[in-house]
């Protein structure tokens, strides 16, 4: 079977960034003004008062202490509550084709590869900001890039699930050479008057080359030895916005928002991550002890601190299993990416490790990995 390399990676960062402290002070203001303007009805029973948020709660909770935002303005100001920004035109771009052509220009240029050897382009995010013409074909035209390109969708885990369809066509002699991108444009879909949830994501943007081992002359790539996709049923992470909700007589102004049940998620989500990656590792007989990093889905740090405690036996040191959370927070399908991206050198040929995503679906994608 053809050997596979991730042979580059890039990154786009938005240069606007919301602190825990700036957070909760907007979100406190905000429930000082709901509870004031729903005085009489909390008094009488008829409305629960809001509760304050506390960065000590997010921080402790999550590990996010910061995120980075396309559009600060809006989401701090409490009669707003979330980003500003233009509708854009037919002939401009949109965000998230914006945010990938960045990404993927680094990845290209780590892969020493330019638009003429790319001959598929995924673009792979929770959330597609339209539904066609395909955002990943516009990105095609932008980079002129000559093949196919298509979107999809597996919510957190659709970067791994990306690179995995990269590694099937290139085998099945559809591409050969592929570009993921990851454009997680997240801010619109937080309910930031929510305290559950208001923490939880950022934007960023993340891309891939992935390519057969014998065109790659890149300096730090990864083999792929061995891939595992799960998928289980479960509510507890939705989002209900679709093409038909105009129909709906009564629409839930919520509906367009992330929610979930995170306590249910955490408990139900670890066990499934801990068997995906315990399986892979079998069937390719990779012991613990030889697992040099894990480039874990960054959604909260308790959940990967376990995560790698389970499957390293041991507590992991810092650098194993690297957290971006903590100023980046929850950025979807590119967490996994951001943290691969900025903490794969340092390894030695042979040294194998991990890139897991999971998240809504529930999904899992594992991807077993080797240095060059
Ligand atoms: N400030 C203060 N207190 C708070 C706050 C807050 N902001 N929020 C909640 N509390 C309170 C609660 O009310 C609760 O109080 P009480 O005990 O009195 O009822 C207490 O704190 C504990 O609340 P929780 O049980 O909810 O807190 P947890 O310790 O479980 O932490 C987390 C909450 C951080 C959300 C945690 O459960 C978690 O991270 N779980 C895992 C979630 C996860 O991995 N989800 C995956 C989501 S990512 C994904 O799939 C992508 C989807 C698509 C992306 C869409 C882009 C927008």
């Amino acid at each position: 079977m053809q050997n596979i390399v991730i042979s580059g990676s890039g990154l786009f960062t938005p240069s606007a960034t919301i602190s825990n402290e700036e957070l909760v002070a907007s979100f406190n203001q905000y429930v000082d003004l709901f509870n004031q303007h729903n005085a009489e009805q909390i008094s009488a029973g008829q409305c629960d008062a809001l509760e304050y948020s506390s960065c000590e709660f997010i921080e402790k909770a999550s590990g996010i202490k910061s995120r980075h935002v396309l559009y600060k303005e809006g989401i701090l100001d409490p009669a707003i509550m979330h980003p500003v920004f233009e509708k854009r035109d037919e002939a401009t771009p949109p965000e998230m084709v914006e945010m990938a052509l960045v990404a993927a220009k680094e990845a290209m240029e780590q892969a020493n590869k330019t638009a003429a050897d790319i001959d598929l382009i995924i673009c792979a995010a929770s959330n597609i900001q339209r539904p066609y013409p395909a955002l990943s074909i516009e990105l095609q035209q932008l980079l002129g890039v000559t093949g196919y390109a298509f979107d999809m969708n597996v919510a957190c885990s659709s970067a791994t699930f990306a690179i995995s369809n990269a590694v099937n066509a290139i085998r099945g002699g559809t591409a050969r050479v592929v570009l993921v991108v990851n454009p997680e444009f997240a801010s619109p879909q937080v309910d930031y008057k929510n305290r559950d949830s208001h923490f939880i994501f950022g934007d960023v943007c993340t891309a891939t080359i992935i390519e057969a081992q014998s065109s790659c002359n890149a300096d730090n790539a990864f083999k792929i030895l061995g891939m595992r996709l799960k998928t289980s049923f479960s509510n507890n992470i939705r989002c209900d916005i679709g093409y038909t909700e105009h129909c709906f007589a009564e629409t839930d102004p919520k509906v367009a928002f992330f929610k979930q049940q995170g306590r249910k998620v955490f408990k139900e989500l670890l066990p499934i991550v801990a068997e995906v990656i315990q399986a892979e590792m079998a069937a390719l007989d990779i012991s613990p002890d030889q697992l040099k990093r894990l480039w874990l889905h960054q959604a909260n740090i308790n959940m990967n601190v376990f995560a790698a405690k389970k499957i390293l036996g041991r507590d992991p040191l810092p650098e194993e299993a690297p957290l971006v959370l903590d100023s980046y927070a929850n950025t979807a399908s590119a967490g996994s990416i951001i943290a691969f991206h900025k903490h794969k050198t340092g390894l030695n040929a042979g040294d194998k490790a991990v890139l897991c995503s999971f998240g809504a679906g529930y999904s899992v994608g594992c991807l077993l990995l080797e240095r060059c």
